[in-house]
């Protein structure tokens, strides 16, 4: 079946091996000047039953822009006016960081050290996972630079991530909010989505609460919308915004491992992006656990990707 129309011809779009939104690409991150970086992790430390499942999804996301590329400059409803209201706030793409299936160590080093050298540039990091193991490794990259600073996470995600450890395995996806608490300059962790089952116990349920962490599940963001979980961030808080796609609805997002009925909607994910950058500063970002093998006619790239889209244009606008 080639003989569908190319419809993103008709917006402009690029084609293949583009950058996300054809934004100019920073080949050296020694050397980077923009205010926002856009960098791929195709995995940190995949478990072994399942492998490095969403290493596809940095490019499938870049493929997915494609429609909005050439529209860059125009008038964006969701952004109030340009994605990037000047043209020295725009983000630039590193492409991505090197990845190997058989060296969870060296990509964990690598994650860490090119968030590192973002974040020692003056950048605000935009990473594109991959699966949910890749924030453990970003966050300790923030603890490196963090210079006594500590930090809020807004972790927004169907599932806690809070196993002790999964599969034999310390650094993987099911325990990366337990991670994260692990590390000193993470203050504060408010976790927004979650429903349904996934791997979590009870225990790790109750863990997470004796630590401190506030939940707001997604039902509860049905019925009290967003201000129960905004006023649980501090003003003037520098806060990392983790998404993971599972946590919109999967008729949304179909392209994930674990559909979730009940998931969240586009303008209140956005909202809660929006919502953080007003009481504090958005320091850096995850996108994670989009699988295009799993997506339905491109439909949850192009929502995760247009989500991405709509962050950056959040993160431009925000106070230095
Ligand atoms: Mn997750």
């Amino acid at each position: 079946m080639n003989d569908q129309p190319n419809l993103s011809a008709l917006y402009g779009a690029t084609g293949e091996n583009a950058t996300f939104l054809g934004l100019d690409r920073c080949e050296d991150l020694a050397a980077l000047t923009a205010p926002i970086a856009i960098i791929g992790a195709p995995c940190a430390t995949p478990y072994k039953y399942v492998g490095a499942y969403c290493r596809n999804a940095p490019d499938g996301l870049r493929r997915a822009t494609a429609a909005l590329a050439f529209n860059i400059d125009c008038h964006d409803f969701d952004s109030g006016g340009p994605v990037f209201p000047r043209r020295e706030l725009r983000a630039v793409d590193c492409g991505d960081i090197a990845f190997d299936e058989a060296d969870s160590e060296g990509n964990r080093a690598a994650i860490r050290a090119a968030v590192a050298t973002i974040l020692g540039r003056g950048a605000v990091p935009v990473v594109l996972g991959g699966d949910d193991s890749i924030p453990i490794p970003m966050l300790q990259g923030l603890g490196d630079t963090a210079g006594g600073r500590r930090f809020t996470i807004l972790q927004i995600d169907a599932h806690i991530d809070w196993r002790p450890t999964h599969a034999g395995e310390f650094w993987g996806l099911s325990s990366t909010m337990r991670r994260a608490s692990e590390m000193g300059h993470v203050e504060r962790i408010i976790q927004v989505g979650q429903r349904g089952i996934g791997t979590a116990t009870g225990q790790d349920w109750q863990d997470a609460k004796d630590w401190g962490v506030a939940f707001v599940g997604a039902e509860r963001i049905h019925t009290e919308g967003l201000g129960t979980t905004l006023s649980l961030i501090p003003e003037g808080s520098e806060i990392v915004v983790c998404i993971d796609a599972d946590a919109l609805d999967p008729a949304l997002i179909p392209g994930v491992i674990g559909r979730a009925p009940g998931g969240l909607t586009y303008y209140q994910t956005l909202g809660l992006i929006r919502g953080a950058a007003a009481r504090g500063r958005i320091a850096m970002m995850d996108f994670v656990e989009f699988m295009p093998e799993r997506d339905v006619d491109g439909l949850g790239a192009f929502t995760f990707a247009r989500l991405i889209t709509s962050a950056l244009g959040v993160i431009a606008r925000q106070r230095a």
